[in-house]
């Protein structure tokens, strides 16, 4: 076979067949079908014929030129469908799989204790305060009137940092000290609560803890006004009502001071006094160290543990769950 028509014709067609992509597809138009592609070369052969051969020449040329477009083009096509169907497969997403949800985090339940009590003393007058952890011997221990040799102040207890030139504080009372140097004067209605530590580690003690006090000073103020505001206090956390036992006790920084018990009635029906907080009214030699005329104004003050609090209100028997941060404990506050 010499015929260089019928020879282009097969040779491109077997090309096209193989085309297994469109770049290359494209390529190949271009190449038989293009400004300097072989049929316009073909084309341009007619010049130099004689008229008769012109004629049938020139129509074999075109119809070799048509068979070539209608196979580019089929070819083309098929090519492009399945470039489709490839990315269709590809892309596919299944509409009916579940969704993967979103995470949703919550509060640590010592946060929302906090902001519990904090709330209910805010809609009885106390503003929420915080302090400083790391605090000074005198705002920590001097001011609240704790002798030099108590306990508390012994290396065993107390963390020093600074070669004992300060302190992890070992309660929120220094919040309430410096509050009380800073303003003007009374009245001052405080809660602070907080970070504290303690060297004690053991099944029911943490050395960090968090812990709430409360400071209320004004003139007048009396044992009666800690009693009511607790007792109104308690039977708002605990959403019943709430049966409070104030049984004499003793911090330096009050006097009188009392710890408070609650009437807790368990499963079996039995019930018992529970201890929940400390309290007291402020003793003179506390205000008279952050400069409060103690003829003048009086207070009255209670400190109480976040832990033990949400322990009671959550029914959680095991303190160390809230640092353990286990999710499947966590998650249960979401
Ligand atoms: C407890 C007992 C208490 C206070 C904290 C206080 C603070 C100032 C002045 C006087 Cl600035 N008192 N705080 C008073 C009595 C008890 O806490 O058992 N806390 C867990």
């Amino acid at each position: 076979m010499t015929d260089p028509i019928e020879e282009l014709v097969q040779q491109a067609q077997a090309d096209i067949a193989a085309c297994g992509d469109e770049r290359t597809l494209e390529t190949l138009r271009v190449e038989l079908l293009g400004k300097k592609g072989r049929v316009t070369e073909l084309l341009k052969q007619l010049g130099g014929m004689a008229p008769d051969q012109r004629k049938a020449f020139g129509e074999r040329v075109n119809r070799a030129k048509d068979a070539l477009s209608a196979a580019l083009e089929s070819r083309g096509a098929t090519l492009a469908e399945s470039t489709l169907a490839a990315r269709l497969a590809a892309e596919r997403i299944d509409v009916t799989l579940p969704g993967r949800g979103e995470a949703s985090g919550g509060l640590h339940p010592i946060t929302r204790t906090i902001q519990r009590i904090a709330e209910i003393f805010g809609e009885m007058g106390f503003e929420r305060v915080e302090g400083p952890e790391i605090e000074d011997d005198f705002h920590n221990f001097g001011a609240l009137n704790i002798p030099e040799a108590h306990p508390a102040r012994a290396m065993a207890d107390t963390f020093y940092v600074l070669n004992g030139e300060r302190l992890l504080r070992t309660h929120t009372s220094p919040v309430q000290i410096r509050t009380m140097q800073q303003r003007e004067k009374p009245p001052i209605r405080i809660i602070c609560p907080g970070r504290v530590y303690r060297v004690d580690s053991d099944r029911t003690h943490s050395p960090m803890f968090h812990q709430m006090e409360g400071l209320y000073v004004a003139e007048k103020v009396s044992l009666a006004d800690l009693k009511y505001d607790l007792q109104t206090f308690l039977s708002r956390f605990f959403e019943r009502d709430i049966e409070a036992l104030f049984r004499p006790s003793y911090f330096p920084f009050v006097e009188p001071g009392a710890d408070v018990h609650i009437r807790w009635t368990l499963p079996d029906g039995s019930w018992r006094w529970l201890e929940v907080l400390g309290c007291g009214v402020v003793h003179p030699k506390v205000l008279e160290a952050v400069g409060i005329d103690s003829e003048k104004y009086s207070g009255y003050a209670f400190g109480m543990g976040m832990e033990r609090m949400a322990m009671l209100r959550y029914g959680v028997d095991d303190l160390r769950l809230f640092f353990n941060n286990d999710l499947r404990f966590l998650e249960q506050f979401r």
